[in-house]
């Protein structure tokens, strides 16, 4: 059976900003599926509040729009009920590691076999711009009017501080790079974190697709992603520049994989008995 790219095609107008960095994750998040031939039925994508979260309204694809923050929860639920699914989550960085920071965690330590693409354009875009976990010191918002005195939050050493399964990095800057990455997050067995470096052109006029270009490297060839404290000294030293690729890898044991071990067959698999169900009701009478 062949995927082709008019299988994700959706005629929904989109809103987001002419020359959004949105566009190209998803030109790539549909080019990465068709080439990894998974029919849009075999996919579901959950997403929040946001710009980024309105993606999967623009594919042809499940999909599982709930609250902001909680994507990645509904995420683990879906996949736990129906593992043979391809379960993918796109999220802003603020709900992804602001609203939903405690879910982020949690889904490392758990290791559910899922894919989280976060769209970190470094502000609330949707709200009008207020500043995020990602915003740099000093910048000057329309809330922050003296400049954001909290240091960003650094995601990509919080992951591999934790063992998180995968951790990749790319940028709207070089949508070449962005459909490898995400192939291989999907692709990944366990919990896989892509972190795009995202330009906005409404709030933020620093952060353009040149200035990923000009300030990013992809890994060397040499480079060894299993290698932890490599993994850390690439993202924890100060630097002008983004690593671009794969920057750590750690074969843990899959949740899914475990959990569905100790139960006879997922949720999805149970014939539904209304009998019991009028019954349990019965005793609400
Ligand atoms: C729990 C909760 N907090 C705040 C909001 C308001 N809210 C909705 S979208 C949003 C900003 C979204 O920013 P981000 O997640 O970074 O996505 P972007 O719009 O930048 O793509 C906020 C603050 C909300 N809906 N729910």
């Amino acid at each position: 059976m062949s995927v082709k790219p008019a299988d994700y095609a959706s005629s929904v107008p989109i809103a987001w900003c002419p020359g959004c960095g949105n566009f190209a994750i998803l030109n790539s998040a549909k080019k990465a599926l068709t080439e990894l031939e998974l029919p849009p039925e075999r996919v579901v994508i959950c997403t929040g509040i946001g710009q980024a979260p309105k993606l999967p309204h623009y594919m042809r694809v499940n999909t599982f729009n709930g609250l902001h923050g909680r994507e990645v929860a509904a995420a683990i639920g879906i996949k736990l009920a129906a593992n043979d699914l391809t379960v993918i989550v796109h999220a802003g960085e603020g709900g992804a590691y602001g609203e939903g920071g405690n879910h982020f965690l949690h889904a490392i330590r758990r290791n559910v076999d899922m894919t989280l693409v976060v769209h970190d354009n470094r502000y609330y875009a949707l709200t009008k711009g207020q500043a995020s976990p990602t915003t740099p010191l000093g910048t000057v918002t329309r809330i922050e009017s003296d400049g954001v005195v909290i240091p960003p939050l650094n995601p990509l050493a919080l992951a591999i501080s934790q063992s998180c399964s995968f951790v990749g990095q790319g940028t709207t800057g070089r949508p070449d790079l962005l459909v490898p990455l995400l192939k291989a997050a999907i692709q990944h067995r366990g919990f896989s974190l892509v972190h795009i470096l995202q330009s906005c052109p409404t709030w933020d006029r620093v952060h353009t697709p040149q200035f990923y270009r000009d300030h990013s490297d992809e890994l060397q060839e040499d480079y060894d992603p299993y290698d932890r404290e490599a993994a850390l000294r690439q993202v924890l030293t100060p630097s002008e520049r983004h690593p671009l690729g794969i920057l750590y890898l750690d074969d843990r044991p899959v949740y899914d994989e475990q959990a569905l071990e100790q139960i006879e067959h997922p949720l999805r698999q149970r014939t539904v008995n209304p009998d019991a169900a009028l019954a349990l009701l019965a005793t609400f009478a």
